[in-house]
């Protein structure tokens, strides 16, 4: 029986996030939206990752806007990408502030939530899938095994998450390799488990950047893999997504046929290529990536080891990087191998570069820890995949109190909704107030101060809770963005 393979199209989240640095903007993508609509894809991945910081930080874009937009010419489900706990930030943020997000969200048109968390700790994935769950507008919900090798990880390791996952009710489960990882035989096996093992359809996200891409997926294909993450050609392999077109055309008269036009997209494909050019025009980009094998050893999301260079530059220690690379995986392992995905993998990449450092002025590795690291290390972010060696957390000095066996215990401690909304609101009117200053010389304390609360009050109820959650996820960024816009 035909049993035909479904294809979600990446090239408007994660193939320019890989490509072009997330730069695309939604005039690029405003003359395809209707004929890629009409392609039959499974899902449009469009929103999420790096896009939603992307656009206020740099594009100048309210990313609500951009969904409102994408919503009004897609009836394909816009899907969107989440990092549970952590929303689309760095923090962990309250149940309160994760819920806010998912429902606006869901109201606002992502029709997909996939939703994962850096560590596989499904603490952190529970709120935002019992809030996509509950969102009346009834959204897909997927979770997702971020994939990642060390000695404690297994293809029956994922298997158990995949089962805990489907007891959580998500309606589908994606294998998020995001460094390319996954070997053909490998995914092969577990594909196989996973489909014995759980009745919800398996999708495989995969990058090409070690080069396994399509070996990868036509094993995955041929052990019954449900739905394939594609990237329109000018957008595809290198660090991205394996091209859409020769995927369909790979199965084309198989009983695993997609079904999909393949020449449909040959225009769409025209008007992306002259997109990718304006972009690596307009910000310098070089809009490739080599193959690089070596991501199997070091497994250092390729985005990252730009980033890495960068920083040992900016230190003057660029002659480094060798050291660096293999620092990488010491302090993988000394913090428990989590998997590097955002924000784990910024976490052990900075670890690793002040080690390096260090170490090149003769002293002991851990001699500087920041912050996120000794979080990481106690248990803020959850529970890293193995313990944290011993002698690390006593070179971290971190002590018995400080760890943490409960995140969610920490998250509830975090600022809620309505804090934010305070927080902004008196950062919009003391700026208000400071800028008629002058008007205001010689008046009465005690007035003063009735005249702020009553403009606070009426702030606090005009904030739109759009603006509220761009302030709680990138606070600087947001309010930049408002300021350049009118709205501060
Ligand atoms: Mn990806």
């Amino acid at each position: 029986m035909a049993k035909p393979v479904k294809i979600t199209e990446t090239v408007l989240r994660d193939a320019h996030q890989s490509l072009l640095a997330t730069r695309m903007r939604i005039e690029q993508m405003l003359p395809m939206l209707e004929s890629l609509d009409k392609i039959g894809y499974n899902a449009l991945e469009a929103w999420g990752g790096a896009t939603y910081d992307s656009c206020l930080r740099f594009l100048n874009e309210d990313p609500w806007e951009r969904l409102d937009t994408l919503k009004l010419h897609l009836k394909t489900p816009i899907q969107m990408l989440l990092r549970g706990q952590n929303l689309l930030g760095y923090n962990h943020y309250s149940d309160d502030v994760v819920r806010a997000f998912v429902n606006k969200a869901s109201e606002h048109g992502v029709g997909v939530f996939r939703i994962f968390d850096a560590l596989n700790d499904v603490t952190n994935l529970r709120t935002a899938i019992d809030a996509a769950l509950k969102a009346k507008e009834k959204p897909h919900v997927q979770g997702c095994l971020v994939y990642t090798i060390s000695e404690f990880h297994s293809n029956q390791t994922f298997v158990d998450l995949a089962i805990e996952l489907e007891k959580m009710g998500v309606h589908s489960i994606c294998i998020k390799d995001m460094s390319g990882l996954l070997k053909p035989y490998v995914a092969e096996d577990l594909v196989k488990k996973l489909k014995a093992a759980v009745s919800v359809p398996i999708e495989l996200h995969t990058h090409y950047t070690s080069g396994f891409g399509s070996m990868t997926y036509l094993k995955a294909v041929e052990a019954g893999v449900d739905i394939l993450d594609c990237a329109l050609s000018p957008l595809a392999n290198d660090t991205s997504q394996p091209c859409t077109e020769t995927m369909i055309a790979t199965l084309e008269g198989t009983e695993r046929d997609t079904g999909l036009d393949r020449h449909a997209l040959d225009p769409i494909a025209k008007h992306f290529l002259g997109v990718k050019k304006e972009i690596m025009k307009e910000f310098n980009l070089p809009g490739y990536f080599d193959v690089n094998p070596n991501v199997l050893d070091f497994q250092i999301p390729g985005g990252m080891l730009s980033n890495m260079v960068n920083q040992l530059k900016g230190m003057g220690a660029a002659d480094k990087y060798q050291e660096l690379l293999e620092e990488m995986p010491r302090v993988r392992a000394d913090l428990g191998y989590p998997p590097l995905v955002t924000p784990s993998s910024q976490i052990v990449g900075t670890m690793a570069t002040m080690n390096v450092i260090m170490q090149a002025q003769g002293k002991p590795r851990y001699t500087m820890v920041p912050n996120e690291v000794r979080d990481l290390a106690r248990g803020k972010f959850g529970k890293t995949p193995a313990p944290v060696k011993p002698e690390v957390l006593k070179a971290m000095k971190i002590t018995e109190e400080d760890i943490i066996t409960d995140c969610a215990v920490e998250d509830a401690k975090a600022p809620t909704m309505a804090d934010f909304r305070k927080e902004l609101a008196e950062k919009k009117v003391d700026a208000k107030l400071a800028s008629i200053k002058p008007q205001l010389d010689g008046v009465d304390p005690a007035i003063y101060e009735q005249v702020r609360e009553t403009q606070l009050a009426k702030m606090m109820d005009e904030l739109p809770e759009e603006d509220v959650l761009s302030y709680a996820l990138f606070p600087q960024v947001a309010e930049e963005f408002f300021k350049k816009n009118g709205r501060f």
